[in-house]
């Protein structure tokens, strides 16, 4: 038996959530396109016959702006450390340049074996993948390169053989029927977080933040969730609630679905949208908001 830990590390929308869905076979992690979509640590666990793999997610290499993302990137360099692989997704359709170099050879200094994900290999010119596989030679950069599309499926298995291949003898670390390491609350005010993130622009789904208040599941079989959408500022809730409430009402009706989808059973859920000045620099609501730095147990 084969098992192991894999960290997925990238820059921020890179596509590395959607390789790990892909690869779990189940949606373990939220998607957008917008980056900094993944905020936290979160294991998708994959497990077959004769190997497990634990995958483990991490918000995207991106310039901290306040004390969320700073936080979110000291979670990211800590997942890496304790790993048997990492791999380093990159967005093939954006192409390679220097910087994305560097922070190849800062992960390849922690001297743990690590492989390449060029991803996106669907939406981008055929002839762009050997220039783009001389540029990792010319740079110094010794690593396999697996070019995939995680949307299309395209040499993922390929992929997916390679990194059992690369992990140590071991017993499975999770019971064969663990999924990840989240629990259904976090999952579900992680559903309507992506719902604000495909449905709003830039600055107002990266100031919230989704406190659930009620997940219960009621004598008629239905779940009562109730939660608090928080944003930053005054301004911001007046476009979240839309005009009379119609915005809203759009959104908590996708992320209701998705619910449903999730949990197998209906949902009823209520919305509030709070405002919370700063919260993203404010430590004590970082906590209050489930933020908190990963750290080894
Ligand atoms: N065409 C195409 N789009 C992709 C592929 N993989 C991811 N995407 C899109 O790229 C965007 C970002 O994907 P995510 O999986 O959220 O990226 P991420 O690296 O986890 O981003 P952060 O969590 O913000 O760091 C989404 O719009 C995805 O649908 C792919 O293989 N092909
Ligand atoms: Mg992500």
């Amino acid at each position: 038996m084969k098992s192991g830990f894999v960290a997925v590390i990238g820059k921020a929308n890179a596509g590395k959530s959607t390789l790990i869905n892909v690869l779990v076979g189940e949606k373990v992690s939220i998607v957008s396109p917008k980056p900094q979509t993944t905020r936290d640590r979160i294991l998708g666990v994959l497990t077959e016959k004769d190997y497990q793999i634990v995958f483990v997610d991490t918000p995207g290499i991106y310039k901290a702006r306040n004390a969320l993302t700073d936080m979110m990137m000291r979670t990211t360099k800590k997942s890496a450390e304790s790993v048997d692989f990492i791999l380093y997704v990159l967005d093939g359709h954006d192409g390679v340049d220097e910087t994305e170099f560097e922070e190849i050879k800062k992960y390849k200094e922690l001297g743990i074996p690590m492989a390449i994900a060029y991803t996106k290999i669907d939406i981008m010119p055929k002839e762009n993948i050997p220039l783009d596989m001389a540029k990792f030679s010319d740079s110094g950069v010794d690593l396999d390169v697996f070019p995939v599309s995680a949307r299309k499926g395209q040499n993922v298995k390929n992929l997916k053989s390679f990194l059992v291949e690369k992990l140590p003898e071991g017993d499975k670390i999770f019971t064969q029927d663990i999924v990840s390491d989240k629990s259904e609350r976090f999952m579900i005010s992680e559903i309507m977080r992506e719902k604000i993130l495909l449905k709003f622009d830039q600055e107002i789904p990266h100031g919230i933040a989704i406190v659930i208040n009620e997940f219960r599941l009621n004598e008629n079989g239905v779940y009562e969730v109730n939660l608090d959408i928080v944003c930053e500022k005054a301004g911001h809730k007046s476009i979240l609630i839309g005009k009379r409430g119609a915005a809203i009402k759009e959104v908590s009706s996708f992320a209701r679905a998705d619910m449903e989808k999730f949990l197998g059973r209906k949902v009823f859920l209520t919305t509030y949208v709070k405002v919370k000045e700063g919260w993203r620099d404010r430590p004590n609501l970082l906590k209050e908001y489930g933020y908190e730095e990963y750290k080894e147990d």
